[in-house]
């Protein structure tokens, strides 16, 4: 395929970096914590609220706007020639609970830039240009992640998806999306969509950029995530009269399993593995714990890996219960293979900061993305900019806003020659 069109106006044209901080400054006040951060969790009215401006940011855009059954919104800017496959990008504007006011937010508002900026230029560009803004990427409040990237790529089913529970268990999600508006009537199903290649700009969420100085990071793909569900049952018993042998102490199961997660990471290499939520009952200090919940995040490069260390750990988790007196369930929850990226889209990253006299270098995501769903069906590569010291999922995740500007002029770039190409 050749670069049609490509000319001085495309070279030249960047984005308007202080329009960028303006637009993300209006959506960090939805939701925003005292902490500088923001809680915006999909499906809640902080939710709506957010859907609901940027809904009409891209109608003031002159973007035809689909919302389908997932509540996945669509933004769709016409090419010249609509039979061409269509460049797309996008991301999140969901967040942790609570969470920062990047991790995705700058994937949907930088497109919206690179869109308003190739408004003001008056460019029509061969191919359509969409722009997503995908439901629940966060899983912060309804488990799993990716959900609304999950159901249109096909890894989970939308009825699936919409008998989730929120994380205390008392609203499902397909009535919480109903009921903020955002459950459409469009199928979601990538196969309703033609799209040619897709971009997804995101922070970090890593200490690299930082540490080295790099200012635009081209990860080759994405880990692989799985998310494993495990249940203890001890005996509860009043802490003062029952001697400590043979207590069936679920939380003191529970600790040693929390080792043996570590150390099985640890003893593989090439992985992380993590226990990131725990529910102890009836979590009174006076009473021998009964029932624990925890939940195990392994991720890496090779998928099998993975799946290897999760027998490993489960191995030990089994002799732990047995010793302990603890009969364990466990459930493998959900999972996202590893997702290589385009050879040629990720070349085009490294070349188009080079070209725009950005540093760069080539990496892996250790953050799950849309972009391990959208790569499955279409190609697909990532731009990163820098973390402040590393840190994401944390209020005082945060990203210069001349990085925000960088990340978005190689974003602006893909696009442009992307979808010039016929
Ligand atoms: O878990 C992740 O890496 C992503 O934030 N969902
Ligand atoms: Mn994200
Ligand atoms: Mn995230």
């Amino acid at each position: 395929m050749g670069t049609k069109n490509w000319n001085e106006q495309f070279e030249n044209l960047r984005i308007n970096g202080a329009r960028l901080q303006k637009t993300i400054e209006i959506s960090a006040k939805i939701g925003g914590t005292e902490n500088n951060g923001v809680q915006r969790c999909s499906a809640t009215d902080e939710d709506k609220e957010m859907r609901d401006i940027f809904a009409g940011w891209v109608k003031d855009c002159g973007c035809e706007l689909t919302i389908d059954e997932m509540g996945n919104m669509f933004a769709v800017r016409p090419g010249k020639n609509r039979d061409l496959g269509a460049v797309m990008t996008g991301s999140h504007l969901d967040t942790q609970r609570p969470g920062g006011r990047f991790d995705g937010i700058l994937g949907v508002l930088a497109g919206l830039e690179v869109m308003r900026s190739i408004n003001d230029a008056g460019i029509q560009l061969e191919r359509d240009f969409i722009l997503v803004n995908w439901t629940n990427e966060e899983g912060g409040w309804y488990p799993p992640a990716c959900m609304g990237s999950g159901v249109w790529m096909g890894n989970i089913t939308k009825e699936w998806a919409y008998d989730r529970k929120d994380r205390d268990g008392k609203t499902l999600f397909g009535d919480e999306l109903e009921r903020i508006g955002y459950k459409g009537d469009f199928p979601c199903d990538h196969k309703k969509w033609n799209v040619e290649a897709a971009y997804e700009l995101h922070i970090e969420q890593g200490p690299v950029l930082w540490t080295e100085k790099i200012q635009i990071g081209a990860p080759k793909g994405i880990l692989c995530l799985h998310w494993y569900d495990i249940w203890l049952e001890g005996t509860a018993n009043q802490v003062g009269p029952t001697p400590m042998k043979n207590r069936n102490d679920a939380l003191l199961a529970f600790s040693e399993m929390n080792v043996v997660v570590n150390k099985v990471a640890h003893q593989m290499g090439d992985m992380v593995a993590t226990v990131g939520e725990i529910q102890n009952y009836p979590n009174s200090r006076n009473i021998i714990p009964s029932k624990v919940h925890f939940t195990v995040d392994i991720r890496s490069w090779d998928d099998d890996h993975a799946i290897e260390a999760w027998r490993l750990m489960k191995k030990e988790f089994e002799m732990i219960a047995e010793r302990r007196g603890c009969p364990i369930k466990t459930e493998e929850f959900w999972k996202v293979e590893h997702a290589p990226f385009d050879k040629a889209l990720w070349d085009r990253v490294v070349e188009s900061a080079e070209e725009l006299g950005f540093s760069s270098r080539r990496m892996v995501s250790g953050a799950g993305h849309d972009m391990s769903e959208v790569n499955k069906v279409t190609r697909g590569a990532m731009i990163f900019v820098p973390s402040i010291d590393g840190r994401s999922h944390v209020e005082v995740e945060d990203t210069p806003w001349e990085d925000c500007t960088r990340g978005g002029d190689v974003l602006l770039r893909c696009i442009l020659k992307t979808a010039s190409e016929v």
